[in-house]
């Protein structure tokens, strides 16, 4: 049965339920005023300062409550949802293990400080309250405070700030000289990879070339005979154990290829390549088995809001050991070849790969 918009008495379903909405906004006005009338009466009949005494009782209980329930909650949502988050699988990188460790230490410290500060703030409101027993002790000012409020976190934020330089450096900094290249190519919306052939470079580009009418939708210039063995995939392969070094390009806006198994992003920008290098640790066989997902795959996601089919921007990266790799590689065929003879073009893609005439728009 049809429900949903268009459906007969449609229109008369969802005005009801308008009429519902505004009814229940005015009656809770209406019973906020009525409770704000009626602690006003009661205030002029035992006193302003007594009824105050006791609404700052009240308020201190209750922010006591709020404490407790709020710290349960937190440890119950962390019980609750731990085991769905990608920390228990562990970093799928050799490097990633790095950034797993500041995020440890980075929630530690926060944690600790969490704690104490929410500790604090809701246990003084109940204890100093209002009270004839004492008076509030002011003081204008107090460099010792000062120094320790300003100095600690200064430190703490400066040794955490080193570390995330330091990784950054690395991971962005030159790949090791066994590196595997892949040159990553983000447009709306999807990702494109192209690999060097067996002479380990990659042809050259020319965006005024870009056209995916005749086969060349990076804009690959087919006059750098270096290209000619390049392969272009739309599914990304990497060997285990190997590192990897990305090449990240963009074609219209910034998306951004994360790599969450991997604790990697990294950027597209137009016009501008970034890297980024990493070591995948575990085939995508071998994560099936140790996630229990039979229909595990690593994940390119991109973390750039870059317009209406951001969503969609998924690619899938499928690490495998050098044999598997080599095979596949092995039936792949260049894109100067593809591009040249268009009509060999479909027989290319009962390997898995999608035809290169993909609009890039
Ligand atoms: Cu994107």
């Amino acid at each position: 049965m049809n429900l949903g918009p268009g459906a007969p008495g449609w229109n008369k379903i969802t005005s009801m339920n308008d009429f519902f909405l505004i009814a229940i906004v005015i009656m809770v006005f209406l019973l906020i005023f009525q409770i704000a009338k009626a602690s006003e009466y009661v205030s002029v009949l035992k006193g302003e300062e007594k009824s105050r005494k006791q609404t700052n009782r009240i308020n201190g209980f209750l922010l006591v409550g709020f404490l407790i329930l709020g710290l349960i909650g937190a440890w119950w949502c962390n019980d609750l949802y731990y085991e769905k988050t990608l920390f228990p699988q562990g970093s799928a990188s050799v490097e990633g293990e790095n950034i797993d460790t500041m995020m440890w230490i980075t929630i530690a410290v926060t944690g600790v400080v969490f704690l104490i500060t929410q500790v604090l703030l809701f246990w003084f409101s109940f204890k100093y309250q209002e009270s004839d027993k004492r008076k509030a002790y002011y003081f204008t000012h107090n460099n010792k405070l000062e120094l320790l409020w300003t100095g600690v976190p200064a430190i703490v934020l400066t040794v955490l700030v080193v570390f995330g330089l330091k990784y950054w450096f690395k991971f962005t900094g030159d790949a090791p000289k066994d590196s595997q290249v892949v040159e990553i190519t983000g447009h709306q919306f999807a990702w494109e990879f192209r690999y060097p052939g067996k002479d380990g470079v990659l042809g050259k580009k020319n965006f005024k070339l870009t056209s995916p009418e005749h086969g060349n939708p990076l804009g690959v210039d087919w006059a750098d005979e270096a290209s000619h063995d390049d392969i272009h995939v739309q599914q990304m392969h990497v060997v285990v154990g190997r590192p990897v070094k990305l090449v990240i390009n963009s074609q219209d806006v910034i998306h951004d290829v994360g790599l969450p198994h991997f604790r990697m992003k990294m950027d597209a920008v137009p016009g501008i390549p970034t890297t980024l290098w990493f070591t995948p640790k575990w085939t995508t066989e071998e994560m099936k088995v140790r996630t229990g997902n039979a229909n595990f795959s690593y994940e390119i996601a991109c973390d750039q809001i870059c317009g209406k089919g951001h969503f969609s921007m998924r690619g899938v990266i499928i690490v495998e050991t050098q044999q598997e790799y080599d095979k596949w590689f092995a039936a792949q065929q260049p894109e100067y070849v593809k591009a040249m003879t268009p009509a060999a073009a479909p027989k290319a893609d009962s390997t898995g790969t999608k035809p290169l005439a993909i609009s890039t728009k």
